[in-house]
């Protein structure tokens, strides 16, 4: 595997993943998925991992899309199967226990708007652009974009991106909710971190299972009342919620890590 193409930086239990192809506007090839896969699946079970943070390498974009070059040759057949591949890669993110945010930090144009969605948080930089420009490659989306998008920004705005192929800025996309921060550019890293920072002092039994709460409501074989009743039962009967409820009468500071 090409160690280059996903700069993995480790600052304490937080990590920063930079998509590292900035000659092709870190476009996803083979290789970077290759890269996030192996990232997701190595920490799918460190529980010391506090936050993740995806970004893209120079100042001009986060990712501006599928590798255009690497899919112009696919069939049918291969052409669903790389789908499914990209899909696959993109659940492990949002699925993933600990928090991950995606500082955009420049275009992020069909398979970068969808990493970017996969990811439970979104910052924008002030020259962040969004878009799904599938059409006008005679293509749908292949990596989540016509369910996620609908889910962030509702059905409307949706389909007027999805089908007219207009990019949005920062300040459009605040708007819409697709991000939660707008900041000035070359900015969109640290203030993940900060968002990130706060999370770690909660318990992380409790944030796992918020994400995961929070997935079940787009997931339709799921009953997400269920899952909350279960998953309160769940953390009430922890050691953290333990710690928890004691900070609080004993007036202190709740510690979650050692
Ligand atoms: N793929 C490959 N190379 C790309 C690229 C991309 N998506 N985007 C940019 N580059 C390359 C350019 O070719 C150029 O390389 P050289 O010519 O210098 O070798 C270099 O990055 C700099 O780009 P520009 O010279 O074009 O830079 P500009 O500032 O003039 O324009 C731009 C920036 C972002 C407006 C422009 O680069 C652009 O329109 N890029 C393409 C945006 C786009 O259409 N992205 C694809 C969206 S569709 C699939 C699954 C999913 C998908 C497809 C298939 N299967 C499972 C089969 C998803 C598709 C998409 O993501």
């Amino acid at each position: 595997m090409d160690n280059s193409l996903v700069l993995i930086e480790n600052n304490d239990g937080f990590y920063t993943l930079t998509i590292n192809r900035p000659d092709a506007l870190n476009a996803l090839n083979k290789g970077v998925f290759d890269a996030l896969e192996a990232f997701f699946s190595e920490h799918k079970e460190d529980r010391d991992i506090k936050g993740v943070i995806i970004t893209g390498a120079g100042s001009k974009a986060f990712v501006a899309g599928a590798d255009i070059k690497e899919f112009s040759s696919l069939d049918a057949k291969g052409g669903a199967a790389l789908s499914k591949r990209g899909q696959d890669v993109f659940f492990m993110i949002e699925r993933f226990h600990a928090p991950v945010v995606a500082a955009v930090n420049g275009f992020a144009l069909g398979g970068g708007c969808e990493l970017s969605m996969s990811c439970h948080i979104r910052v924008a930089g002030s020259n962040a652009k969004f878009g799904q420009p599938e059409v006008n490659l005679g293509l749908v989306p292949g990596y989540g974009g016509s369910q996620r998008l609908v889910q962030l920004i509702g059905k409307g705005k949706a389909l007027e991106m999805l089908l007219t192929a207009d990019m949005i800025g920062a300040e459009e996309a605040l708007r819409l909710g697709l991000v939660t921060h707008v900041v000035e550019s070359g900015q969109e890293t640290a203030k993940a971190m900060e968002i990130l920072q706060k999370i770690a002092t909660k318990g992380p039994l409790a944030v796992q299972q918020t994400i995961h709460l929070v997935n079940a409501y787009f997931d339709k074989t799921v009953d997400g009342f269920k899952k909350e009743y279960e998953d309160f039962g769940l953390t009430i009967g922890s050691e953290e919620s333990k710690e928890g409820t004691a900070a609080f009468i004993e007036k202190r500071k709740a510690v979650f890590r050692k």
